[in-house]
């Protein structure tokens, strides 16, 4: 198994009823080991194993709370 790191930019997130929402919708996601909210930073701190889910299906889990995820 090998654990992925990755730092997303967030779109949206702008209180902490946010970073709870994103925190729970993503750490619900079977592979995803952490994840950790920076409001100010407008980051979100992703580990998962990378053969239990796919970065686009994380994407998709933040996408579907409202927020944007920017492409880098
Ligand atoms: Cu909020």
């Amino acid at each position: 198994m090998t654990m992925q790191k990755k730092v997303l930019t967030v779109e949206g997130m702008s209180c902490n009823h946010c970073a709870t929402r994103i925190q729970n919708s993503i750490g619900s996601i079977h592979g995803v080991a952490k994840v950790d909210v920076d409001l100010k930073g407008k980051t979100v701190s992703l580990e998962y194993e990378n053969e239990e889910v796919t970065l686009e299906e994380i994407i998709e889990a933040i996408d579907d709370q409202g927020y944007e995820v920017k492409k880098d």
